[in-house]
């Protein structure tokens, strides 16, 4: 019990007196310090250990959102959206940084906030990475861009007629791609959702995928883009003779091609090569040609002409010359309003002014032939109606070729020009054919305005007539010489139009 009673005493004294003896024997601030330097060190410690734990944790959170597959779902492409994945700087790249930070707040807030600098970082890797992303996809949109209105490339759907921004594409498995250039679902190519790589420029080859019209969905069997196209709109009365027309001048240019060992002129497309591939025999003297149907649906024949390494995509547009009789079945050829050039064909055999002095044998025999309309100013004020109404001030740079036909039939009689000079056609498409008023009002409309008279028989070796090369050469006007030289034919140029 005594001993008992001594204890707690000599306790107190030996915690109080140890302290005084320690700091009255030792340095008393170096204890001090030692003192508050463990506390210290310890917190160093736990916040260098809890900044670890938490660094790994976010360590963690990233690669297994990044590289470990924990990554947000992509969303499927909406109604709009083409059917591609998405690139990474096209969503993917936001939302995994959401899906960092949602995850390591998941697992540690809310000391999360102390993960700031790293969030900030990561971020800021996500910010360059994007930016550098649609730099390119700018950069490569403009230089495609820019190629094209180098390259003069208009592109015309010949189905629906309607101009096209960009054609659309068909990747392997079906799908149609709208809108395939550069954007957020890739930059040099893109993914289709069957796992397809696709290029996403003309530059990078998309011509070689199967081509589609964005607007009526055909097949674009031309490659579009890839070269400059010439709309080129025939126009004129029913039996006036476009239809052989555009088979001579197919002809032409394939004939002229021969000489060239790297010129051609082929058809493009079914269409064009049902109505053209018969172009030989179509223009044997002996043969005629049937009228277009006017309930059959106007296609461009497309034909792709290459010369001097330069390519070219003539759409040559034949409608029914029923057509063109009324404003309704006009407004329906939408290719009117997308070409610069145009050619109102004219049956000179139309002309009573030409028919009344032939005697009963010969209208006997050029009966058949004769266009079953008499008056080419129908057709040409109801095109002009059109065009006006879909160029607008346009049309005063637009040109328009008044082609005569059925040259062979005339040639030699008293009713033949007086030469192929532009003057003498002129003076005898007024005065002899009586399309005074028609020629002032195309001169009064029109940019340009130029009358030929063309032949479009073959002659017995075959060979087109020298008037479909003038008419040509003045169509291919502003082109690349190399395509006037497939037509060429020196020393029958006449003086300027
Ligand atoms: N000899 C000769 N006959 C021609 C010439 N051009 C057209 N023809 C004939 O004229 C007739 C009508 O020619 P098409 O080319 O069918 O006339 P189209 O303008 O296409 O007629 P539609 O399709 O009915 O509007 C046919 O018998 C042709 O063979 C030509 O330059 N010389
Ligand atoms: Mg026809
Ligand atoms: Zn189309
Ligand atoms: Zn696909």
């Amino acid at each position: 019990m005594r001993n008992e009673g001594c204890g707690l005493p000599s306790l107190l004294a030996l915690l109080v007196g140890l302290p005084v003896c320690v700091v009255a024997v030792l340095n008393w601030p170096i204890v001090v310090a030692a003192l508050l330097t463990v506390p210290l060190v310890a917190g160093i410690v736990a916040v260098c250990l809890g900044a670890l734990s938490l660094t790994w944790l976010y360590a963690r959170t990233v690669h297994a959102v990044l590289f470990a597959g924990a990554h947000p779902d992509e969303p499927a492409p909406g109604p709009g959206d083409d059917p591609a994945h998405r690139s990474y700087h096209g969503g993917p790249a936001w939302a995994d940084l959401c899906a960092v930070v949602g995850g390591t707040w998941r697992s540690s807030a809310p000391w999360t906030l102390l993960l700031a600098p790293h969030v900030a970082l990561y971020t800021a890797a996500v910010a360059l990475h994007q930016c550098a992303a649609w730099v390119c996809v700018g950069v490569l949109r403009a230089v495609d861009a820019a190629l094209l209105v180098l390259r003069r490339v208009r592109m015309v759907c010949p189905h629906c007629f309607r101009r096209l921004g960009y054609p659309a594409y068909a990747c392997e498995c079906g799908r149609r791609h709208t809108a395939i250039r550069p954007g957020r679902r890739g930059i040099l190519w893109r993914v289709c959702l069957c796992a397809s790589r696709m290029p996403t420029l003309l530059l990078f080859g998309t011509a070689d995928l199967h081509t589609v019209c964005p607007y009526c969905t055909h097949t674009l069997e031309h490659r579009p883009g890839e070269a400059p196209e010439l709309v080129l709109p025939l126009f004129g009365g029913a039996g006036a003779g476009k239809t052989r027309l555009v088979n001579g001048l197919y002809r032409a240019l394939e004939q002229g091609a021969e000489p060239f060992p790297d010129a051609y002129a082929d058809t493009v497309g079914h269409g064009a090569r049902q109505c053209l591939g018969e172009a030989r025999a179509v223009l044997r003297p002996s043969s005629r040609t049937l009228p277009t149907l006017p309930g059959h649906r106007v296609r461009g024949l497309t034909v792709r002409v290459g010369a001097g390494g330069s390519t070219l995509l003539l759409q040559l547009y034949d409608a029914a010359g029923e057509r063109f009789a009324r404003t309704s079945t006009v407004g329906e050829l939408g290719y009117l309003g997308q070409a610069a050039t145009f050619l109102l064909v004219v049956d000179p055999l139309g002309s009573d002014a030409v028919w009344s002095p032939l005697g009963p044998a010969e209208r006997e025999e050029l009966a058949p032939v004769r266009s079953r309309t008499r008056d080419p100013e129908l057709a040409y004020g109801q095109v002009l109606e059109e065009v006006e109404r879909r160029l607008g001030p346009a049309v005063r740079r637009a040109r328009l070729g008044v082609v005569v036909t059925r040259g062979d039939l005339l040639r030699g009689t008293s009713l033949a020009p007086d030469g192929t000079g532009q003057e003498a056609l002129s003076h005898w498409a007024e005065h002899t054919l009586g399309l005074g008023n028609l020629l002032r009002s195309a001169r009064a409309h029109f940019g340009r305005v130029r009358v030929f008279h063309t032949c479009a028989v073959t002659d017995p070796d075959g060979r087109v007539d020298p008037s479909l090369g003038r008419l040509l050469r003045w169509v291919l006007e502003g082109l690349p010489s190399a395509f006037g030289a497939l037509v060429e034919e020196p020393e029958l140029l006449d003086g300027p139009g």
